[in-house]
Parts: C-alpha cells; structure tokens; sequence
C-alpha cells in the first residue's frame, strides 16, 4: 500500500535513535482520515520503541504546481515539479501540510464530519502529550492544521523561504479553530499574539513567525535537516524523565480541557460545520483555491 507517512530511522541499533516522520499525502499533504488513522499509528509505534527518543515532523518535500502535471512515468526527482507552458520543468514552492482536509469537512454527513473530527482530536492530544521530544522541521507551506502539527511540538524550525507562511487562518475560510487548539496558540505566542493572529487569521512569512514565535529558529532552507538534527542533541541530553515530567506540568491542564469534553466537542464541531452558511463558506473558499490557478 502507498505510505502517506514514512517512518525513517537515524542513528545505530541499540542506541539512541531519533525517527523521521516524513509526511506524502499528495497533493498537499492534507490531513485527510486516511492520513490522520496512519500518522497516529506510526506514532504509537514510536512511542513503544524504547530506542527512539525523539522525532522529527517533516513533509517529504512535495513539490506541485498549478501547469500541467508532469507524466508520473517520469524521474523521481521531476514528479514533483511541473512543467512551464515553454516544457521547462519548474520548481514549486514546498508544502509542510495544507492543513485538515477540506473535503472531509464539506458535502458529508453528520456521522461523518462526528468521526473525522475525533481523529483530528486523537491526533492533537497524541502529539501535544507526547513523550517523545517532538521537532518540526517545517520546509513548507504550514496552513492551519500545518500549523496545529508544528505548535504541538517541544521545537519549531522553519525554512527560510518567503513563500512558506504559517499561522491558524481559520477565520479566512469563515470557520474558527477549536478552544483546544486557541489555548496551543495561546501557549505558544502568548495571549495578545494569538488574540489578533487569529481574528486576522494570519499567516506569518518566516521572520514574522519567528519575530512572533510561532516558530523558534529560521534557516536556510537547505540546513532545515542538519539543523534541526543538531537541536535534537541538545535536548536528548537532558534526562528523559526530568524532561518529560516538565513537559507534562506545562501541557497537562491545556490537554484536560478537551479531554474532559471530548464528546461534547465532537458535538459541537458536527453541528457547527453541518449549517448551510458554513457549509458555503467553505464552498467559496474551494473555489478560490480552484480559480487561483493561473
Ligand atoms: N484540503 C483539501 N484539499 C486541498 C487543501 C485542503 N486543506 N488545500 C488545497 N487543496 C487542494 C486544492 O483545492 C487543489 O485541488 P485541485 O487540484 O483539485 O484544484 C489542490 O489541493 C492543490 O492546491 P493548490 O493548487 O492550491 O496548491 P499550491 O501548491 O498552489 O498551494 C497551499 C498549496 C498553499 C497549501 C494551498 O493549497 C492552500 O493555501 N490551501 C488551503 C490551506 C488552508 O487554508 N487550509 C485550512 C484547512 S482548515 C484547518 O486545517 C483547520 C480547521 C479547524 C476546524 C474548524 C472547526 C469549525
């Protein structure tokens, strides 16, 4: 079966090991169910691995573009690029992830928006309580559910390309992120940051996020790897336990909140996304996407 999340493993057996968990879920990475059912899993297994204390979150550098889609019969290396209206095959911005998957949440049922949404719940609890040292090393595009995945980590490095925007841009499509999800902004930006980058729905270009700090570090795009790499070391010389205790003060009462209310929630979401002026919302917003193409 095709792997929409490939697990790579650095460092010798019976030592530490650090995994990779490189996101392919074409075209954008959305977090469609599919994704979201496997990414868990891979996660889980990781969690059990005792050799493995830390994981890095990456996209596995998919490149598309909006001219002609190159012959899948081609190179590897030129899949992901396109081609110009001259043949010449054009590089294309990279994308992290595009976010929760639209389609999940437009023209399905109820039961169906009610069972989405708990994956994308299971997703967020899994990583924001995890006791692995989660790192993201963003080498693209990190729109809203992009950037759920990049805040639910200990550490944020972001590829200096201006191109790459991340932020929770929710309110642009006319829909609004959950509680649980403005509280991880919250601890992550601090109060008044979240408050206007929310109702604005901003994504911020890479100095803006690391000025705001959504993001920790920013570097050239071609050292994202290395460098993220290199900070992983520093953490996984502090005790696990130590650490992880630490970790579990600062996230705990933030992941209660939902986990108290997890139904209710689910509820809540189902309902929400099922009004006909949502539902159009997020029909506009398609077709935006749709008609940007050049
Ligand atoms: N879900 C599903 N399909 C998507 C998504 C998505 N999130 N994003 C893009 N696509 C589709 C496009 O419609 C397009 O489809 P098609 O080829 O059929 O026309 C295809 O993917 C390629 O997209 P682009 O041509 O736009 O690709 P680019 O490389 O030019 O751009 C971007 C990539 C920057 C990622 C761009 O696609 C983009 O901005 N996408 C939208 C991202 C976004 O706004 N995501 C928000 C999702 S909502 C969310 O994550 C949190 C919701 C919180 C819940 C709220 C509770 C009420």
């Amino acid at each position: 079966a095709n792997k929409r999340v490939l697990v790579e493993t650095e460092g010798a057996a019976g030592a530490t090991r650090i995994a990779v968990m490189k996101f392919r879920n074409p075209p954008v990475n959305s977090l469609s169910l599919d994704f979201l059912t496997e990414f868990v899993i891979s996660l889980e297994k990781l969690e059990n691995d005792k050799s493995i204390r830390g994981v890095i979150l990456t996209s596995d550098s998919l490149k598309r573009g909006n001219q002609t889609k190159v012959a899948a019969t081609e190179k590897t290396e030129e899949k992901r690029a396109t081609r110009d209206h001259g043949g010449r095959l054009q590089e294309r911005p990279g994308i992290f992830s595009a976010g929760l998957d639209l389609l999940e949440m437009y023209g399905r049922n109820p039961a169906h928006y009610a069972e989405y949404w708990k994956a994308v719940q299971e997703l967020w609890l899994r990583l924001y309580l995890s006791s692995l040292t989660l790192m993201s090393a963003i080498n693209g595009a990190s729109p809203a559910g992009g950037c759920l995945l990049a805040i639910t980590c200990d550490y944020r490095i972001m590829a200096d390309n201006p191109k790459y925007t991340i932020g929770l841009n929710e309110s642009l499509l006319g829909i609004v992120a959950p509680f649980w999800l403005k509280d991880n902004y919250v601890n992550t930006i601090g109060h008044r940051a979240a408050e206007r980058a929310l109702q604005l729905g901003t994504l911020f270009p890479p100095a803006e996020a690391l000025k705001v700090g959504v993001v920790d570090e920013v570097v050239p795009e071609d050292q994202v790897h290395s460098k993220t790499l290199s900070v992983m070391a520093k953490w996984l010389a502090i005790p696990d336990h130590s650490r992880q205790l630490t970790k579990t003060m600062m996230r705990k009462a933030t992941a209660d909140n939902l986990i108290k209310q997890r139904e209710a929630d689910i509820q809540n979401f189902a309902s929400f996304i099922s009004r006909d002026s949502i539902q159009k919302s997020l029909h506009m917003y398609l077709e935006k996407l749709k008609h940007k193409k050049g």
